[in-house]
């Protein structure tokens, strides 16, 4: 496979609220563009993992690269970043937008402008993403294009007179999709004769290649037979792989600039492959690392102990993988008194906790023992120490306690005209407290801030 000139590289990333039709148009997108025949076809193709499939969302960001011949007559290469639109994994999206230079953002044009359409957004618009705006659904007899456009353009503030019409199941459009992602997003910058810096986006375990790394070429090359550095840990590999997805893996000669495919580089250690991480030429390094992704914070904390003591070493290399695959859940080594050894595990949101259970016990064949979700309180000792509370059976004795404090949050919520009263009841039903409210102009929705 020859190289594309990086002119006619496009990387972007699908964004969107939850079911918005980001994996449907993602497949319309590899359809017309020829990735697949129609018998390797099914819905929501990216969405290769069985619990994706049978609960119908995206839990995994995916990577394909397409060949589209533009009107302009030339061959572009896309690569597209199929990203989940729950919150809970908000985490696959952040990396994913770290790697492309737009933003697809599609907007069910029956629902409209949803929280996270907002937040994903905004994430974007930090990124200094490119945005292109798709209205999906249009096919819906509910579908209102007009007064979602003019809700884009009021709530989240970018414009969307020329935002695209499609409606990714039944097909239309796709072609108007694929001329803006060309003519409307940025190429990739980037020098080919710097020394190799790539960003590991991603990383899994695959039992016959064993562990695959996503990465994006910044500068240089990547081949096969490179010795390289991973710079925080400051391992080195030898490259025995390179490739890309079509979305069936594909060996090529070398990743330049602007690319985005994987490597294979005979990782033992887990820990070795950090996503986050710069990847450089072990003769001939970088100067200077990329910023790298932010840390993620976990919210919601439970136990997770074998039911049978003797499967504790099964569990630790299960989650050790799991976590290779999942850099947005932790984990450290707990015992109990009554479950035995175990680990504490942090995730972003209860259905994060709920998917990493299932995963555990679907692709390991454990059989495991949650205990009930938690949250983190910070106790002030009397004496001026302070304690993170992840279990109540670690309670300090209460005379020696000053004082005990919980997480808060402090949310915005925007919620259409009539569902305001029930949404603030709701609120203080929670002991949630009022802040600020507003209403954004023009769009029938109101904002209110609760810690
Ligand atoms: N009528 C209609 N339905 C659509 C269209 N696009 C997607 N859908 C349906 O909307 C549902 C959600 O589609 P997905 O593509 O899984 O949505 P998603 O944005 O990838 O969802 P998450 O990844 O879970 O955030 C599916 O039942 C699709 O068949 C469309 O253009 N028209
Ligand atoms: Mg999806």
């Amino acid at each position: 496979m020859s190289q594309t000139p990086i002119e006619r590289i496009r990387n972007f990333s699908i964004v969107a609220h939850i079911d918005h039709g980001k994996s449907t148009l993602s497949d319309r997108l590899i359809q017309l563009t020829g990735g697949l025949t129609v018998r390797e076809m099914r819905e929501q193709v990216l969405d290769n993992m069985e619990i994706e499939q049978e609960r119908g969302i995206t839990i995994k960001a995916q990577t394909v690269r397409l060949t589209y011949k533009a009107k302009d007559g030339l061959d572009y290469v896309l690569n597209l970043m199929d990203t989940p639109g729950h919150v809970d994994f908000a985490y696959e999206v952040s990396r994913s937008l770290a790697a492309c230079e737009g933003s697809i953002l599609v907007v069910d044009a029956s629902q409209g402008v949803e929280a996270q359409t907002l937040a994903n957004v905004y994430q974007a618009i930090d990124n200094n993403h490119e945005i292109v705006p798709v209205l999906n659904k249009i096919d819906l007899p509910a579908a209102e294009p007009e007064r979602v456009r003019e809700q884009i353009e009021d709530v989240i503030g970018i414009d969307a007179s020329d935002a695209v019409l499609c409606s990714a199941k039944s097909g239309i459009g796709i072609e108007d999709v694929l001329e803006a992602i060309v003519t409307r997003l940025p190429p990739p910058k980037g020098d080919p004769d710097a020394p190799l810096k790539a960003m590991l986006v991603d990383a899994w375990y695959d039992p016959y290649l064993g562990v695959i790394l996503l990465v994006r070429v910044f500068d240089g090359h990547l081949r096969a037979g490179q010795r390289v550095t991973f710079m925080q840990n400051g391992s080195t590999h030898l490259v025995d792989r390179v490739g890309v997805f079509l979305p069936k893996n594909t060996p090529v000669d070398q990743l330049g600039p602007g690319e985005v495919g994987f490597i294979t580089a005979q990782i033992k250690e887990v820990a070795h492959a950090a996503v986050g991480d710069t990847i450089t030429d072990e003769k001939r390094p970088t100067a200077a690392p990329l910023k790298g992704f932010k840390e993620v914070q976990s919210v919601v904390f439970c136990g997770l102990f074998p039911v049978d003591a003797a499967d504790f070493e099964d569990l630790r290399a299960a989650i050790g993988r799991l976590r290779l695959n999942d850099a947005s859940f932790t984990y450290e080594m707990e015992s109990s008194a009554a479950l035995g050894f175990g680990f504490r595990c942090g995730f972003l949101g209860l259905l994060h906790l709920e998917i990493i259970q299932e995963r555990l016990s679907r692709e390991f064949n454990l059989d495991l023992i949650a205990t009930a979700p938690s949250v983190v309180y910070k106790i002030a000792m009397r004496d001026g120490s302070e304690i993170d509370l992840h279990n109540p059976a670690d309670l300090p004795d209460v005379m020696q306690i000053l004082e005990i404090s919980e997480p808060w949050i402090k949310a915005t919520i925007l919620t259409p005209d009539e569902y305001l009263g029930g949404v603030i009841k709701l609120c203080q039903d929670r002991r949630g407290s009022q802040v600020e409210l507003s209403y954004v102009a023009a769009a029938p929705w109101w904002s209110m801030s609760c810690p």
